[in-house]
């Protein structure tokens, strides 16, 4: 959409300004980080004009609103994105040219807001993109960490983490919003009173409180002069905030008040899929629920005098179960603050909270120590235990002297709150992220809760946004789109891909992709020697593993199998052997020692085997630092191959298999996740599927039957790498450096299977795979087409349609358009 604001002149000297009032220097003294800053309060003028009238607008419709909440946003750099969305990047870009600026590197000026751990931070970022986008009034709400995912680097094969001071030179797109601050309390204890009418009321005295006061960030929408809200909450102490209401004299007062508030917006738990229960962790949760609740709450009574018609102007998602306390903290305003009585605030809440689900893995349940929950929630406390003993009577009613149902059900259990339970009980809809996921919550890990209420139950296969990963993040290729498809409607509407379909067939178009492909190998290439000093051929297959460091994910299963390849060249040299680049980017989650002695692992691998000449260079393997979705947006551009080897049943959708997919890079995976749905649009002879099914799976867990030992003796050659895990190969003649790994993978140990995750098991079938992707790669026209049709086939995984789907199956939301005049 057309704005004056980035007329190149026009443009070029407000930035000019920006420099002279941001830093009182001339354009030629400053910094390139001074110059990003100074080109990004440039772009920020220009989307606040959509901001301030797509706020209007909202007033003036009234639509329903979808808050969606959640603990996690990993934004992802926004300049670039924010400027292509405005549809202003390549006017901008030139603009900059003229003033000898290079848009590319002032992009890299700009940190990461890293405020989340993986697949379901990212998701809730591409959420945010596509609502916006297609027009829904839309709120993300969640923390501002100080700190943000930790930075990583890689010392000595060793995983190092270093703090993301992400803030450190200020952030030149929020928005502090000191006027909408809310208090929000913690512990204390629940005095009941009753007023002159005989009414009960609850008050929380001796607590302890903080002030929480909101950042926003605006989220554009792609050509639509839309621009949405991120409102993320940070803490302060409440002391000057209400300094009548405290003994000027506590000073021991404020310093605790202080020291609560630093606490909990400090940093974000950087483990994905592990609950540990911290205090800390339940805290920051209550925090961004309780004052992002207060503030919808107050927003609604602006405009509208019948509470009790609150679910008709908005709508609460769960981001998993993080914000579950959500619930009971509507509860409590609804009852504490609005008067309303139990029934009333019930059917209201029951039709304002929906809940998703990221993970069947065990150890992510969150259950709550009830005295931990009760110490620092009290009066939340309460109204949990009313919403479970109501439910209990209602499972007893429905299965008569069945208290095993009550057992599996109940909310409060073993001296714990179930989080999940909670948010299935009091949402009007739960669901999964891939088809199968929601087949498994349905028949194996809710099953109970299915049986007893299967209208809430729905699938919304994830999605991710086009824009991001592939206008931003892949520029040749989607030219190359608009091209082919001699439309932009793409950016949009991405069933259009499947116009390039035609092309399947068409040499020209082969070359074209190839070579666009090839630039990309060429330009990760150069960041590899830049970074890594490795020099990686780009003629070579570029193998590709990037996502968060967990067993399940089965990284071991990748760098055993490059063990085995190095040993079948060193036994084989004569033996034609394509060239290949195994390229891995992962975190560990700091505590989670065995994922770090996979990272080990895999750089001792790489250095014996980037090192030996013998092998020509058949064999390159690489660690890419501090993996991040900023180095990620071109690293699926630059991808031959996507693995996607979760021990199936275990990844509840994935969605860098769908950035890879996007691309243009065959899937190397298993059936699990999103990667059924995947491969059931680009037809299986397009992706190469290997290994255990989900049901499989299921039942050896269930039945046992699986040995690993009987794998280790029948395989000569899986013994053989099994047994290099504790020879020295890889530990300069260390035998204990890998011990672990090695036990992992052949003994029951504390409670735990051994080979846990089927990697024995399923080794021998991914060998084989990997070998038909050799096969399929040496035939550069099979594999053209196959990449082409990769991307040709992806339409159905943009978050636009995650998104239509949530808007028409759970949260009903009007869309809104929106007017600029400039
Ligand atoms: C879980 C926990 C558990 C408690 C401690 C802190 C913490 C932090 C993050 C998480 C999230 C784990 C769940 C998650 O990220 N799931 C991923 O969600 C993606 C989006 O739906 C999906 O594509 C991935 O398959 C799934 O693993």
């Amino acid at each position: 959409m057309y704005n004056p604001r980035f007329e190149k002149e026009t443009f070029k000297k407000e930035v000019k300004q920006n420099v002279k009032h941001l830093f009182r220097k001339e354009i030629e003294e400053v910094s390139e980080q001074e110059l990003y800053q100074a080109v990004s309060y440039a772009v920020k003028e220009a989307i606040i004009d959509n901001w301030i009238a797509t706020q209007k607008q909202y007033e003036k419709d009234d639509p329903k609103i979808v808050y969606y909440m959640s603990m996690e946003f990993l934004m992802g750099r926004a300049l670039g994105n924010n400027l292509i969305n405005m549809t202003a990047y390549t006017e901008v870009k030139e603009a900059l040219e003229e003033m000898g600026v290079n848009l590319n590197l002032l992009e890299d000026e700009e940190p990461d807001p890293a405020l989340g751990n993986g697949g379901l931070g990212r998701l809730a970022a591409c959420f945010l993109d596509s609502l916006a986008s297609l027009g829904y009034a839309a709120y993300g709400c969640g923390i501002r960490y100080r700190y943000g995912m930790f930075k990583q680097k890689i010392e000595n094969g060793y995983q190092v983490e270093t703090p993301d001071n992400w803030l450190v030179n200020g952030n030149p797109f929020e928005l502090r919003r000191p006027e909408y601050a809310k208090e929000v309390r913690f512990g204390g204890n629940i005095r009941v009173e009753y007023d002159d009418k005989g009414k009960i009321h609850f008050v929380q005295e001796n607590y302890e409180s903080v002030k929480a006061v909101p950042y926003d960030y605006p989220i554009v929408g792609y050509n639509n002069n839309v621009v949405n809200t991120l409102r993320i909450w940070d803490a302060e102490p409440i002391v000057d905030f209400q300094l009548e209401s405290f003994d000027r004299g506590d000073y021991h007062k404020a310093v605790e008040q202080q020291n609560l508030a630093k606490n909990i917006v400090e940093v974000l738990y950087p483990n994905d899929n592990h609950y540990a229960g911290k205090e800390l962790r339940l805290k920051q949760q209550y925090f961004f629920v309780s004052a992002s609740l207060q503030a919808a709450v107050a927003k609604y009574k602006k405009n509208h005098d019948d509470i009790k018609k609150l679910y008709e102007k908005m709508t609460i998602q769960m981001n998993d179960t993080h914000p579950t306390v959500a619930v009971a903290e509507l509860m409590r305003i609804l009852l504490d603050v609005e008067g309303l009585g139990w029934e009333e605030a019930w059917e209201i809440t029951k039709k304002t909270c929906a809940y998703t689900n990221h993970t069947i893995m065990a150890e992510a349940l969150e259950k709550w120590p009830i005295d931990l929950f009760s110490r620092l929630l009290p009066r939340v406390y309460q109204i949990v235990q009313e919403i479970d003993r109501r439910f209990i009577e209602h499972i007893r009613k429905t299965y008569p002297g069945d208290e095993n149902k009550v057992k599996k059900m109940a909310i409060l259990r073993d001296g714990q709150v179930k989080m999940a339970h909670l948010a299935i009980v009091a949402g009007y809809s739960v669901n999964g992220v891939a088809r199968l996921h929601t087949e498994i919550l349905k028949n194996q890990e809710l099953k109970e809760f299915y049986q007893l209420m299967p209208e809430k139950f729905n699938n919304k296969t994830n999605g991710i946004t086009q824009r991001r990963f592939l206008m931003h993040g892949n520029p040749r290729l989607a030219d190359w789109v608009t091209e082919k498809l001699g439309t932009k409607d793409w950016i949009t509407d991405l069933s259009l891909m499947s116009g390039l379909k035609k092309y399947a067939d068409d040499p020209d178009a082969w070359k074209e992709f190839m070579e666009i492909k090839y630039k990309n190998k060429e330009f990760l290439a150069a960041y590899i020697l830049k970074h890594n000093g490795i020099e990686v051929d780009p003629r070579s297959i570029f193998d590709v593993q990037v996502k968060r460091l967990h067993e399940y994910k089965r990284q071991l299963l990748n760098i055993l199998h490059v063990m085995y390849l190095y040993n079948q060249i060193k036994e084989h040299p004569e033996k034609n052997f394509f060239p290949r680049t195994f390229i891995f980017g992962a975190k560990a989650s700091a505590g989670y020692i065995r994922a770090k002695e996979i990272i080990k692992l895999i750089n001792s691998v790489a250095d014996v085997v980037n090192n030996d000449r013998s092998i020509n260079g058949k064999i390159k393997v690489v660690f890419i630092e501090d993996y991040r979705v900023s180095n990620a947006e071109w690293i699926f551009a630059a991808a031959d191959v996507s693995e996607q080897i979760s021990t199936a049943s275990k990844e509840a959708s994935g969605t860098g298999n769908m950035k890879f997919m996007l691309n243009g890079a065959p899937t190397l995976g298993t059936m699990d996740g999103a990667n059924v749905e995947i491969v059931e649009e680009v037809g299986i002879e397009n992706a190469f599927i290997f290994g255990l099914s989900s049901d499989e799976v299921i039942n050896y867990e269930q039945n046992g039957g699986y040995n690993p030992w009987d794998v280790y003796n029948n395989d000569e050659d899986v013994r053989r790498v099994v047994n290099q895990l504790v020879d020295g190969t890889y530990a300069n003649g260390n035998t204990e450096m890998y011990r672990d790994l090695y036990d992992s993978l052949l003994t029951t140990k504390g409670g735990n299977r051994a080979d846990m995750y089927f990697i024995l098991k399923d080794f021998r079938a991914y060998a084989e795979a990997q070998q038909k992707v050799e096969e399929a790669y040496r035939d550069k026209e099979r594999w053209a087409k196959m990449a082409l049709l990769n991307t040709a086939c992806c339409g159905k995984f943009s978050s636009d349609r995650t998104i239509r789907e949530y808007v028409e199956d759970i949260w009903k939301l009007d869309p809104v358009k929106i007017d600029v005049k400039v």
